[in-house]
């Protein structure tokens, strides 16, 4: 009697998705994949959604489309995690910038972020408010998805955005971002302090709607000089991550992965920022990152997604070398090492995951 009871009060901590659990580091019956950028222009079933709905960010803005085009990929290939279909740069948007995806040469936002007052000018965004169509769109695919797979929410990390807000769009060389850095660090930091809260508001209200994980991408971290990148990138990562609520309104904690592209000298200090996840660039072996971090966060990658053009035997070898490498301890997630290419053919993807989900220790 009192066993019964106490099975049905105890709060329920652990989660049955193969994916959740290896993000908690607990058994799975096999390796879960997902796939950065996975519901995207490689996919012809999302450039037609693309096309109904004008542009990019007008898919977005339209809660049934983008739950329709983030269910697109996991009925495809079986994937095991959904992630939510939006874009880092919406937090600009609602801080005052404007955004714009131009065809063909990336995101431009303007105007760019240069003087002190530019900073001051930037309001932090009530998430529930001037981005209440992420909140609306995480419902909707929460009841597509009927609780088939989890929901991973995200956001850019404060260092990643400062990089668009300063260029004013992608950039090779980060000659504006890294001379503010340089020669103005107060400006770079009061506009980093804002990212933080921007940044931890927003992750939050994904949580309250119902996002299962978290993923950080950094994917600009790399650029940043060694010390530089703990002292910048990093430390606002962990305010963050400090200030998240790690326990979903289902009573589930919510993990957070952390993935800093270019990174992997840091893996010891990322796996102390908080985050239970980190996400592994594809030039750092998994197996000896595995040894570096065990037992303290789970490892989540680390396939690059440059191989996605080799021939269907190739991309099932690389596959195999790297579930072989981490080995058959708990705490994997297959992934790429970054997004995927929008010229990747589909049938090549539906291989890796194929491999993936068919992959055992005892046969091997
Ligand atoms: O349809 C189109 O033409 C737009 C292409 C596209 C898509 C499908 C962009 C433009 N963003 C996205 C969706 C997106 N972006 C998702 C959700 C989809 C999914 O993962 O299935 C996510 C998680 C992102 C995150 C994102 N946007 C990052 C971090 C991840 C990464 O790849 O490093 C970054 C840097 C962006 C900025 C961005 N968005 C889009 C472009 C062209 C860019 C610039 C990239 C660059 O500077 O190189």
């Amino acid at each position: 009697m009192t066993k019964n009871l106490k099975a049905k009060y105890m709060p329920k901590t652990e989660p049955h998705h193969r994916f959740l659990r290896a993000c908690q580091g607990l058994p799975t019956d096999r390796v879960p994949i997902w796939i950065m950028r996975q519901a995207g222009r490689y996919l012809p079933e999302y450039m037609q959604v693309r096309r109904e709905a004008g542009d990019f960010l007008s898919l977005c803005k339209n809660p049934e489309l983008a739950a329709k085009v983030t269910w697109q990929p996991i009925e495809r290939f079986g994937l095991d995690a959904a992630i939510l279909f939006s874009d880092i740069l919406v937090i600009p948007e609602a801080m005052g910038m404007g955004l714009n995806f131009g065809s063909g040469e990336g995101p431009i936002l303007e105007p760019r972020i240069d003087a002190p007052g530019d900073v001051g000018r930037l309001r932090v965004p009530d998430p529930e408010k001037d981005l209440h169509y992420v909140m609306d769109a995480i419902q909707a695919i929460r009841a597509l998805l009927e609780d088939r797979v989890p929901l991973i929410g995200f956001s850019g990390s404060p260092w990643t955005l400062a990089t668009y807000m300063v260029e004013g769009g992608s950039s090779r060389t980060f000659s504006r971002v890294l001379g503010m850095l340089h020669e103005r660090p107060e400006v770079m930091q009061s506009l980093l302090d804002r990212l933080v809260t921007a940044v931890t508001d927003y992750l939050n209200a994904q949580i309250r709607h119902g996002v299962q994980a978290v993923q950080i991408f950094d994917t600009w971290g790399g650029v940043l000089e060694q010390d530089e990148f703990l002292n910048v990138s990093l430390e606002s990562i962990q305010r963050i991550i400090a200030g998240l609520d790690r326990i979903g309104p289902d009573g589930m904690p919510v993990p957070v992965i952390l993935f800093a592209k270019g990174c992997g000298a840091h893996l010891e200090a990322m796996a102390q920022s908080g985050c239970q996840v980190v996400g592994l660039d594809w030039t750092t072996d998994i197996g000896q990152a595995r040894e570096r971090v065990a037992g303290k966060v789970a490892l989540q990658g680390n396939m690059d997604p440059g191989l996605l053009r080799a021939a269907p035997e190739e991309i099932k070898r690389e596959a195999e070398r790297i579930l072989r490498a981490y080995g058959p301890h708990p705490g994997h997630i297959f992934n790429l090492g970054h997004g995927i290419a929008p010229d990747c053919l589909p049938e090549r993807v539906a291989v890796l995951v194929e491999t993936v989900r068919g992959f055992s220790f005892s046969e091997s």
